[in-house]
């Protein structure tokens, strides 16, 4: 059945989880899986789903987020459809940010007033899943709910990070707690399946996928003027709006922060990844026209190459090497997500560099790299040697970052020949 649906991409508060790579761009803007935004993600699943009005939200806008918007998007004129990027704007009503996720969306509504539809169908920017919606909302429609929540069964070590809910066997909500403490915990196992159960996961977490009926939201707004959905209108409206679970059982995974990005990433590389690239429904993104990657004298593994790179290198494993990467010879790459490059340097350029010492843009000669994120447009110079892991203390220094070990250096960062980090 064809539903009137308008999608909502929830772009991200100030990202600061993910800073460093979110010092500069906002969180949907940054890069995924070598050739990708976190934004492809939501508006992929939407797009391979039949619904094509989508509004990203965003606490601020980045002339990176708007150009890949525009470069990417493209409707015919038939079609009706968009992807717009709201941000945060402060007006004569309003002098204040987006307060939280219902506060986004609530600010919002008056830039939907002009479109047709019956369901909002709300999602975040920093997941890492394929889902087809038109399923879920199927099921909010024949089970005649207000609201229905995605939902996915969780490990108690997880739970505590996830809005925790229980249902009948309807799939009727019947309570719900946003990250509760451990101590909390015992009391909100879930029914799930033996599956589920065999690996752990006994509590049903929110998913933060939300499909409202449009007269409901609009109802919740009016009596709730809470700022979150997860911790405020979702639990205070229990009992009075029809809440319902729908549970996904594909590969979901939150992206919020370095270490989680990074894992995601890294899974990608693995013989056979839980996210399927290769899938009949496409992951949309910019076209770029970039020519074909070429690899010389290197021993590459478990890589992920995307285009246009020139790769010399000595060994790549357990890698992915973004747009336009450049890798010197005698070099060796491990578990690093190297996201390349926006442009390619000039011979000009690279005199330039030579002059003051400066490496190229890229990875020299002789170094070595593991357990790191290389932002876009890095200069590495000749034997440098960059190893992640525990013995690292967290902390963020001039041109790189580390948390939980893995090193993000960050984006343009210049690391002189013989660097060791
Ligand atoms: P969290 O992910 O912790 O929990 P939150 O930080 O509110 O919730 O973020 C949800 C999404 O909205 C993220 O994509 C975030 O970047 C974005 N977002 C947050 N504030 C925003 C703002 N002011 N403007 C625009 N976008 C904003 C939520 C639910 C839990 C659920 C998890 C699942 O509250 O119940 O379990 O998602 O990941
Ligand atoms: P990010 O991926 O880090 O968010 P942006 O998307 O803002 O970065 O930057 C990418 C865009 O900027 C590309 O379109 C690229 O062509 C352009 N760009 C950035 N720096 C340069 C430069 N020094 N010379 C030419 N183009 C550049």
């Amino acid at each position: 059945m064809k539903h009137n649906v308008i999608s909502i991409v929830l772009g991200g508060g100030r990202g600061s989880r993910l800073f460093p790579l979110t010092y500069s761009r906002s969180k949907p803007a940054v890069p995924i899986a070598g050739k990708y935004r976190l934004v492809d993600i939501p508006i992929s699943n939407c797009l391979n789903s039949g619904y094509n009005k989508i509004l990203v939200l965003t606490q601020y806008n980045s002339a990176s987020l708007n150009s890949h918007i525009k470069n990417s998007y493209h409707f015919d004129t038939f079609s009706k459809g968009f992807v717009d990027i709201l941000a945060a704007e402060q007006n004569v009503e309003n002098d204040q940010w987006y307060q939280g996720t219902a506060d986004a969306v609530r600010q919002s509504m008056k830039h939907l007033e002009k479109y047709d539809y019956d369901y909002i169908l709300i999602l975040s920017g920093d997941q890492l899943y394929q889902m087809d919606f038109r399923e879920m909302i199927d099921f909010h429609n024949k089970n005649g709910g207000d609201i229905t929540i995605a939902t996915i069964p969780v490990t108690a070590k997880d739970a505590t990070g996830f809005g925790i809910l229980k249902s009948d066997e309807e799939g009727n909500i019947t309570s719900f707690i946003e990250k509760p403490t451990e101590d909390l915990l015992v009391d909100w196992k879930s029914q799930v399946s033996e599956k589920s159960m065999n690996s752990g996961k006994e509590y049903l977490a929110s998913m933060g996928i939300y499909v409202f009926s449009k007269n409901a939201l609009l109802k919740m707004f009016e009596e709730d003027a809470g700022d979150d959905f997860g911790g405020e209108l979702i639990p205070n409206g229990l009992g009075n709006y029809k809440m319902l679970s729908y549970q996904f059982d594909g590969y979901w995974t939150d992206i919020g922060t370095i270490e989680s990005f990074y894992e995601a990433n890294m899974d990608l590389t693995r013989e056979l990844p839980q996210f399927n690239l290769f899938s009949a429904c496409p992951i949309y993104t910019r076209a770029r026209m970039l020519p074909p990657s070429k690899v010389n004298g290197s021993y590459i593994n478990k890589a992920i190459i995307a285009d246009g790179c020139i790769i010399l290198a000595d060994k790549i494993e357990n890698s992915i090497i973004g747009n336009r990467s450049r890798i010197q010879k005698g070099t060796s790459l491990k578990n690093c997500y190297m996201m390349g490059a926006d442009y390619y340097e000039s011979e000009e350029t690279k005199v330039g560099n030579r002059n003051n010492n400066i490496p190229n843009m890229g990875i020299g000669e002789y170094s070595q790299i593991e357990q790191a994120i290389l932002d876009k447009n890095c200069h590495i110079g000749n034997h440098v040697k960059i190893i992640g892991g525990k013995h690292l203390q967290d902390g963020d220094y001039e041109n790189h970052s580390v948390k939980e070990g893995i090193v993000v250096v960050k984006k343009g960062a210049i690391i002189h020949d013989g660097t060791q980090i």
